[in-house]
């Protein structure tokens, strides 16, 4: 994973840590935007960051080596991660039944990771109802019936054109009579231009009250995924991000991007299609994969 992105910043050290050359300020600026424009953070990022080194850089008297150059990189970038990391501990969330509602674009992946995050609840021990909130499209009730029945989780459906707001409220009746620990709800991808369908995801926000809102984002868009996520800011809240496809040849920048811009937490990372194709997030591993020491 990040292959491109750890490639790039590991390019800008080709003097080897330890290395004591002494690198010229302009140049580190130019190699270094570039290296992150590349890799899918976005411009205004880049240029938090290198303010950052240049405050580094500036420091009188002092000499730059690659090695200083690359702990200097890495704590700017780690800063930025550690400001809008989690704080939410899903595993612990103090109130039964918890309820989670994903929204997001079409086709991100909300109906995998519905399923994924309630195969990862469940083997943490918890009890779980999902609840087929997207009754936009027949086929997505089927799909999410599909997955669930694999993972050994029950879903509260209706029929296809019915109110998804009832889906959820039903689901979490369920949940309450049952004294279970979580209900998940799925929903119809949409659009910003589709004004009925964004009516129709504040309804369910309104109905449902989830304790958790997440936004899916698909990682293969790049950069667009934070103009996605801003766009969903100004129509509702949301809490945290779930980003999906990092199997994929995504870059990985715009994980800084969305803790610097959006300042939200990534929850997990889909990592494949697979329901165990999901991990928690975290910064550490994150800088062990782009910017290994
Ligand atoms: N490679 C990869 N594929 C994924 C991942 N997450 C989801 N997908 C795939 O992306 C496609 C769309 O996923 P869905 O979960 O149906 O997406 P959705 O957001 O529910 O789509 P709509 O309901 O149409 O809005 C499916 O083929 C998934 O298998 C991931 O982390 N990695
Ligand atoms: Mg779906």
């Amino acid at each position: 994973m990040f292959e491109n992105f750890r490639k790039k910043l590991s390019g800008l050290f080709k003097g080897s840590a330890g290395s004591d050359e002494v690198l010229r300020k302009g140049d580190i600026e130019n190699s270094v935007r570039d290296a992150l424009l590349e890799s899918d953070v976005s411009l205004e990022t880049s240029e938090r960051i290198i303010a950052d080194l240049d405050n580094f850089l500036e420091r009188p008297g002092k000499k730059v080596s690659q090695a200083d150059l690359r702990d200097a990189l890495r704590k700017s970038i780690k800063k930025i991660l550690d400001e809008n990391s989690t704080g939410i501990d899903i595993l612990n969330p103090g109130k039964k039944p918890f309820v989670i509602l994903f929204l997001g674009i079409n086709g991100t992946g909300k109906t995998t990771t519905v399923a994924k995050i309630a195969n990862y609840l469940k083997r943490n021990g918890k009890r779980v109802v999902v609840a087929a909130g997207d009754t936009f499209r027949a086929g997505a009730i089927e799909q999410l019936s599909l997955l669930c029945q694999d993972i050994g989780v029950n879903l509260i459906k209706h029929e296809a054109g019915s109110d998804p707001a009832s889906v959820a409220f039903d689901a979490i009746d369920h949940a309450r009579a049952r004294n279970l620990d979580y209900v998940l709800i799925d929903s119809a991808g949409r659009m910003q231009t589709n004004k009925n369908l964004l009516e129709e995801m504040k309804k369910m926000k309104r109905v449902a009250k989830p304790d958790l809102t997440v936004l899916v984002l698909d990682a293969m868009i790049g950069q667009d995924a934070v103009y996605q996520a801003e766009t969903f800011m100004k129509e509702t809240s949301f809490d945290c991000i779930v980003l999906t496809k990092l199997d994929t040849d995504a870059r990985g920048g715009a994980i800084i991007t969305i803790a610097d811009q959006l300042r939200k937490p990534v929850l997990f990372l889909g990592v494949g299609q697979g329901m165990d194709d999901i991990m928690e997030f975290s910064t550490e591993w994150y800088m062990d994969r782009v910017l290994p020491r």
